[in-house]
């Protein structure tokens, strides 16, 4: 089992992502909010040019901003990508690529991706796909900054993902009686002996679920490489640090195996609001972040638009759950005091966007702020920005979405 000094990755390792994982000690308190910064907008392979928050390791978010979520399905070539470590493999020969599921089962196998399209029964979702630290950046309003990526809404899309379920995987192995875990690897290696291997477990139940498929289909085409080609696990409802992409490993254990990824980056305070007084860092028990909270976001129209009197606004965005499904979304154009039903667009199934449109004429100059508010379907609603419960990972953020626009 890889050793960690847990104390070495506290706080400084997440502030930057993955470069800052080989060093640095907490930061002294407070933390200090980041300084604004403009990355360059960069073409990768099989992708439009896209902003560039680092291209080693890639971490990429559409250029067109929250206008990208005026749609329910995000298209492949604009789809946001986050990898944590600088070494991704540079090919992959399928011919060679095997995903390999081992440890405490009957039948070890050895699958090509030909063998997952040809022996297996093909099944289709349409999920959401959202980091935890989706949107981290608002957190900052609260007056005290986070660490790690300062994603603004762009770490998050919609596919529908084609692929086998992963209990019929499971199944054809056969897991044994004594099997508790299951560890998710995927090829990337990580550069250094200290920096720790990208490696997710989930426990035996959980594995079961039939929403949770091995894709090599995103869209109706192959994964791009970026987004995990050939393979990558898809956990409808969850966060998506544990769909592992590059997926080569299935490892059925008996035990829990400790890792960074599980234990000490995508974490949250463990309490039942799963937060703690704003600044305090990261000196708390934590708990792995599971589940997606209610969330939408507005689309349409983006910050400082000047809109004129009187002429038609189509005011659009997205809302998705953990897979309850959206009730209702909600839209005030008065800074929360009034709210109104926005229209729900076409819906693509519980784990998926949905799309929602609010038509606006405004009939006086001024300044307006744009709110949107979802409801799901077991009564969850988003809370206000200055209700959210803070957490020093910055995840899981989602609070009622504003624009502000000007009405000339
Ligand atoms: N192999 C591998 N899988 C991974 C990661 C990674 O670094 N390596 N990052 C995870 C995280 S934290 C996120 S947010 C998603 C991003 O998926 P995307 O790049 O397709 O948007 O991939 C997840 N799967
Ligand atoms: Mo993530």
């Amino acid at each position: 089992m890889r050793h960690l000094n847990r104390r070495h990755f506290l706080g400084a390792g997440l502030l930057l992502g993955a470069s800052a994982l080989l060093g640095k000690e907490t930061p002294s308190k407070p933390i200090a909010i980041p300084q604004e910064y403009t990355p360059p907008i960069i073409a990768f392979p099989e992708k439009k040019p896209m902003v560039a928050i680092s291209d080693r390791p890639p971490l990429l978010k559409s250029a067109k901003g929250r206008e990208i979520f005026t749609q329910a399905i995000t298209p492949n070539d604009e789809f946001f990508v986050r990898w944590h470590l600088p070494d991704i493999p540079t090919h992959i020969d399928l011919n060679e690529f095997r995903l390999e599921v081992k440890g405490s089962v009957n039948t070890p196998l050895s699958l090509s991706v030909d063998d997952l399209k040809s022996k297996f029964e093909p099944t289709e979702v349409a999920a959401v796909l959202q980091c935890g630290g989706n949107s981290r950046k608002y957190y900052a309003v609260t007056g005290q900054a986070t660490h790690g990526v300062q994603w603004d809404h762009g770490a998050m899309g919609c596919a529908i993902w084609k692929g086998v379920k992963l209990k019929d995987i499971l199944n054809r192995a056969g897991v044994k009686e004594s099997a508790t875990w299951v560890g998710l690897n995927g090829l990337e290696k990580p550069a250094m002996d200290e920096t720790p291997d990208f490696f997710r477990e989930m426990e035996i139940a959980e594995t079961l679920q039939d929403q949770i498929i091995v894709a090599y289909a995103m869209n109706g085409e192959d994964l791009p490489y970026l987004n995990g080609f050939p393979i990558r696990l898809v956990i409808p409802g969850h966060f998506s640090d544990s769909w592992v992409k590059m997926l080569s490993e299935i490892m059925v254990m008996d035990t829990y195996r400790k890792s960074f990824f599980m234990d000490v980056a995508y974490t949250v305070p463990d309490n039942d609001c799963e937060c703690v007084v704003s600044g305090s860092d990261f000196e708390y028990k934590r708990k792995p972040i599971a589940t997606m909270k209610v969330k939408s976001v507005i689309g349409y129209p983006s910050p400082d638009t000047l809109i004129k009197k009187g002429s038609r606004v189509k005011i659009a965005g997205v809302a998705f759950d953990q897979g309850k499904g959206i009730k209702e979304v909600m839209i005030s154009l008065d800074g929360g005091k009034s709210w109104s039903a926005a229209k729900l667009g076409q819906d693509y199934g519980k784990f998926a966007f949905r799309p929602w449109s609010f038509e606006w004429e405004p009939k006086t100059k001024g300044d307006f702020t744009i709110m949107a508010r979802a409801i799901n379907r077991i009564g969850n609603i988003q809370p206000l920005p200055d209700e959210i419960g803070w957490n020093a990972g910055g995840y899981q953020y989602n609070a009622v979405d504003n624009v502000n626009v000007k009405i000339v």
